[in-house]
């Protein structure tokens, strides 16, 4: 029974490994509306009317602005003047204190601003390579895990064949 019991952890394991890739693939960054980037222009000055206002990710990475301002503000794709407005992500409303979150999966460059103040641009740079977001890219572990679950199999295999014996 011992055999048993081995067989079925190394068939298990691998497979419990394998199903939390995606939640340790995870990556996540960080952007801040500040308070005052309503009231005026200043922060196209400053540059920081989307803080960071560039943002370099790797694909798969979840973005949250989170609004700290007084009044709200949307995080909308496109530029204002061109017709692209919101056809990748529009958050709609944010208000004070809220966030909203947005998943880039494909690699590109982003413009977005604020349909409220369209003063506010920002923008996401989704490619290979990009280090902001610090968590570890497990990615890459996928195929040595599904080699390591096929070896187990075929372990497991003889081992009960051979208690059979
Ligand atoms: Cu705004």
């Amino acid at each position: 029974m011992m055999v048993q019991r081995l067989a079925l952890l190394l068939l298990v394991a691998p497979l419990v490994v394998m199903s939390m890739m995606p939640v340790l693939a995870q990556q996540s960054a960080q952007v801040a509306i500040l308070k005052g980037d309503g009231a005026s222009q200043a922060c196209v000055t400053a540059g920081n009317c989307f803080d960071p206002s560039k943002l370099s990710v790797s694909p798969g990475t979840s973005v949250t602005w989170t609004n700290n301002d007084q009044v709200s503000h949307t995080v909308t794709s496109g530029n204002p003047n061109d017709n692209q407005t919101g056809t990748v992500f529009d958050s709609s409303l944010i208000a004070p204190g809220k966030t909203f979150t947005f998943t880039f999966k494909d690699a590109g460059t982003f413009h977005y601003f604020c349909q409220v103040h369209p003063w506010m641009a920002g923008e996401v740079v989704v490619g290979a390579g990009s280090t902001s977001a610090s968590a570890p890219e497990f990615g890459q572990m996928v195929p040595a895990v599904l080699v390591a679950s096929m070896g187990a199999v075929l372990y497991a295999g003889r081992r009960i064949a051979g208690s059979l014996r």
